[in-house]
């Protein structure tokens, strides 16, 4: 008799060591609840969460190597050792000389785009973010999205939907000159793209481009170990290779990069803004002082640094993010037994459902994916996040809504924080959700902020 093959699984490479109780609310306590948050997973107290999947940022659970660099903090005023740790590890892992904490990654694009951007620039990117587009367009620029057309297709499954379109940056060079193009704003993975990376060859093809027209790229590098990841197990010729060589070959093609430390870095609270060119770091250093605190701390304690050197050891060790990942895939590949759209292929990060879809019979100005995380919330405590057209915001020439083509739902993974167990109860509440689709109705904005106001609106059902 022929021998059954036998599926051999992975595991997490840790062990719990100290668990978080959480608790499951009734229906009657959460419609209480997502009411008076104004319908936005946002304003609801954590206390009413049962399974939290927010956000990835800064929710993660450290290591005991990181807990135990805590107690070592050097919480001097100035000079402080944890950041001397820090400093040589962004050099180590990044590749880049010169380096500013900051107290997490918007504050890192808050300087460099006060110090790269002159009114009536444009920055051309890879989809937009809510928090960097913002900054570049305080700063005074207009942002040009140039990522392939694929990226707006949750159906298409490219390998490399973070890939920027050549043909389009070229058209936006001749038509605005270089002049006026101070750098290329490049992400990896893409968050809003639904986690979907570049691949390293789309990436020299960009700086061969950009260096002939002495333009620079920057890079948003908050999740690129997921990246990293995704180059070695999609792209030829980089299996072999470790993720700490891929980061490093990644980095090499910027001039500097800003990191959200709350993600890949799997801390609380921290960020990074590094770069190869001494004029940039001069000015970020001095402007730190202004807005974060001292050059050697940027609105940190010594613990928090250390916990952050410490961190970029682990991000890189292959074991972690390849479970991280597993985890995504995995809840794919059950919400893929009910049939429940949402983009594909499955990100690094995140999965998100595609709410267009899921609730076809709501137009986009009801809010469809605002209106599916409340649903989901309502079933099962389980909270994730809009990503469509309230986090698009609005066009500042125009005061229209923007109504992007991807209108979604985030549900994000906690690094280290969440079991099986937890996907397999968030993945029954999306399949009895979407079962139920056609009984829910839309929402309607009553209340807006001038800015990101998919942090603080509110909304009532209609
Ligand atoms: N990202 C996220 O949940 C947290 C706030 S926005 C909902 O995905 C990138 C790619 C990010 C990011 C934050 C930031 C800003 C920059 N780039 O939140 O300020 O995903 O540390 O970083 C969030 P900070």
């Amino acid at each position: 008799m022929a021998k059954k093959v036998i599926k051999r699984s992975w595991a997490e490479p840790f062990k719990i060591k100290v668990v978080e109780p959480i608790k499951m609310t009734t229906r009657e306590h959460r419609e209480k609840a997502i009411k008076t948050a104004g319908y936005n997973t946002f304003l609801l107290e954590s206390e009413d969460v049962y399974i939290d999947l927010l956000t990835d940022s800064g929710t993660n659970a450290m290591s005991d190597r990181q807990w135990a660099g805590m107690m070592v903090g050097d919480e001097a005023y100035a000079g402080s050792r944890n950041f001397y740790h820090l400093w040589n590890n962004v050099k180590k892992y990044y590749g880049m000389p010169y380096f500013v904490p900051t107290h997490q990654g918007r504050a890192a694009e808050h300087m460099i785009s006060q110090i790269l951007i002159k009114k009536g620039d444009y920055i051309p990117g890879n989809m937009y973010f809510t928090t960097t587009r913002l900054h570049q367009e305080l700063a005074g620029a207009t942002f040009i999205d140039v990522i392939v057309d694929e990226a707006h297709d949750p159906t298409n499954e490219k390998p490399f939907k973070g890939n920027i379109d050549l043909k389009k940056l070229k058209a936006l060079i001749n038509k605005v000159g270089a002049k006026k193009i101070p750098y290329v704003s490049i992400a990896g993975p893409v968050n809003m793209a639904g986690g979907q990376p570049f691949s390293m060859k789309n990436l020299k093809d960009v700086y061969k481009l950009c260096n002939s027209h002495k333009i620079k790229l920057w890079f948003d590098a908050t999740r690129a170990i997921e990246n990293a990841y995704f180059i070695k197990t999609r792209e030829r010729g980089y299996a072999k290779k470790t993720i700490a060589e891929i980061l490093k070959e990644m980095t090499s093609y910027f001039e500097g990069i800003w990191v959200s430390a709350k993600k890949d870095l799997m801390v609380n609270i921290g960020g990074i803004l590094a770069t190869k060119n001494k004029k940039v770091f001069e000015k970020a250093r001095n402007m730190v002082v202004v807005y974060e605190g001292l050059h050697t701390y940027g609105g940190l304690a010594g613990r928090d640094m250390e916990a952050m050197a410490i961190g970029l050891n682990e991000m890189v060790e292959y074991d972690n993010v390849r479970a991280r990942i597993g985890q995504v895939e995995y809840f794919g590949s059950e919400l893929d037994k009910y049939g429940v759209p949402y983009v594909r292929p499955v990100g690094g990060h995140a999965i998100f459902l595609d709410a267009k879809k899921i609730l076809s019979h709501l137009p986009q100005d009801q809010f469809p994916a605002q209106t599916l995380a409340a649903e989901l919330y309502l079933d099962s405590g389980v909270r994730g996040m809009e990503r469509g057209v309230v986090s698009a915001g609005r066009d500042p020439e125009t005061g229209e809504h923007r109504f992007p083509k991807l209108e979604l739902v985030r549900l994000t993974f906690p690094r280290r924080v969440y079991t099986q167990a937890h996907i397999d109860v968030a993945v029954e509440s999306i399949a009895s959700v979407y079962q139920n689709r056609k009984n829910i109705t839309g929402l309607k904005m009553i209340y807006e902020p001038e800015y990101l106001r998919f942090f603080q609106g509110r909304f009532k059902k209609l």
